[in-house]
């Protein structure tokens, strides 16, 4: 695809959020936990008392509180979650002919995105689904995604974890640049319920399941009050702190597929200490290079995965304690939603800004991967 009248100067035109309808407090949480670990404890009380076994620690609403700042989470599948029983997503399972999750969810996402933009799905050239699970290998998510709105053009999956959206965004802006597109879907469905470990009180209350979507456009055709991508950086640092080992050799090790580590596992601490200091450090290292003012920004869109490692790097970013309307936090009603954090608090928190003002996307996470994204609204 080639577009003579093209600008090659990539914007945000819209975007788009799909928010499940069920939600689940953490005392509802906490609650269901620790059913489950009475239940397990009492099951195996005398291996217990002969010291053969620990018994399991309770969850409080107190220290999610206090660690995480999540205070609920949305879910596509909430009984299931709270049962002890189960404690794991369940649903149907779909035939080939129909829709499958990720891409109802992301299709909706993308239809708002468009519907924002006044942008026709025809005129679309490509979707990227960017998540960091993907329901299965192939055909791409994305390619189903595409087929739904009815797209002509090309489609395929990335997944860098928690940083696939603004991966997604350099990916989409890169195509803008290049003159191979006008007009690119980024679009992260993410049903991080199916990857948590609802068993494990470390990380139990971490995630929430949502989709979103971008609509990353050549400035000549976008509508009025879009948003200039001012630039974008993408970094990644190989680390064990945050892995999950689940993937399709596993059956080639067939009496170790069941394990904990097919789940996410972090090292929670860690990820927080290494994590602030880099993601500040390269903020701060792109904002000269771009030649932007870290401290005139008018707001930044962080990552959702933990209110203290957004307070210390809003503060490095910004010179001082940022305020919630200069650093919104959506992680208190929708967990930590992996990819499409940033992109939530995005679409919530901007309206209000005026032409000129500029921000800042900002993603990080497993990996290590993070992404920056500088945008400046237009009139
Ligand atoms: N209830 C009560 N007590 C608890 C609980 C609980 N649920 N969990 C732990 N505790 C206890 C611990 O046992 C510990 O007790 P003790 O001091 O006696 O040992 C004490 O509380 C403190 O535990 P921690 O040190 O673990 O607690 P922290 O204060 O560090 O808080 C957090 C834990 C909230 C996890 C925090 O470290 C954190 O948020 N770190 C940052 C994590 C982060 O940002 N991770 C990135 C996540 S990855 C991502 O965003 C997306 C990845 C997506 C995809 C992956 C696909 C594979």
């Amino acid at each position: 695809m080639t577009h003579s009248n093209a600008t090659h100067h990539p914007v945000i035109s819209a975007t788009g959020l799909f928010t499940p309808e069920h939600s689940i407090s953490n005392a509802e949480l906490v609650e269901s936990f620790n059913a489950f670990v009475e239940r397990h404890n009492t099951a195996h009380a005398d291996a217990i008392a002969a010291g053969e076994m620990d018994a399991l620690q309770p969850s409080s609403v107190e220290f999610i509180e206090k660690a995480s700042g999540i205070k609920a989470r949305h879910v596509m599948a909430k009984d299931p979650v709270l049962d002890p029983e189960t404690m794991a997503p369940r649903w149907n399972a779909r035939g080939n002919d129909e829709l499958s999750m990720m891409a109802e969810i992301g299709v909706l996402a993308c239809r708002q995105a468009l519907e924002r933009a006044g942008r026709d799905a025809a005129d679309v050239d490509a979707v990227l689904c960017a998540a960091s699970n993907m329901e299965r290998p192939y055909p791409a998510m994305a390619i189903e995604i595409q087929q739904a709105l009815g797209i002509d053009g090309f489609a395929f999956d990335m997944n860098v974890a928690c940083s696939s959206a603004t991966f997604g965004i350099q990916t989409a802006a890169d195509y803008i640049r290049a003159g191979n597109a006008k007009s690119v879907l980024v679009v992260s469905p993410e049903i991080t319920s199916g990857h948590l470990n609802w068993r494990d009180r470390d990380s139990h209350f971490i995630f929430g399941d949502v989709a979103t979507a971008v609509l990353v456009e050549d400035a000549s055709i976008a509508p009025a009050g879009h948003w200039d991508i001012l630039g974008t950086k993408l970094k990644t640092v190989f680390s064990n702190n945050i892995r999950n080992n689940f993937g399709f050799l596993n059956r080639a090790t067939p009496d170790d597929t069941d394990t904990a580590d097919k789940l996410f596992v972090q090292e929670g601490r860690k990820v927080f200490k290494e994590v602030v200091p880099m993601v500040a450090e390269m903020i701060v290292a792109e904002a000269e290079r771009l030649d932007i003012d870290p401290q005139g920004l008018r707001r930044l869109w962080l990552h959702q995965a933990n209110a203290g490692m957004n307070r210390l790097i809003a503060q490095r970013v910004l010179g001082h304690e940022a305020s919630e309307d200069e650093s919104p936090t959506v992680l208190d009603t929708y967990g930590n939603t992996s990819s499409a954090g940033s992109i939530i608090a995005f679409h919530l928190n901007s309206d209000d800004l005026e032409s000129g003002d500029s921000g800042l996307i900002c993603s990080f996470g497993a990996g290590y991967s993070a992404g920056t994204v500088f945008v400046r609204k237009m009139g």
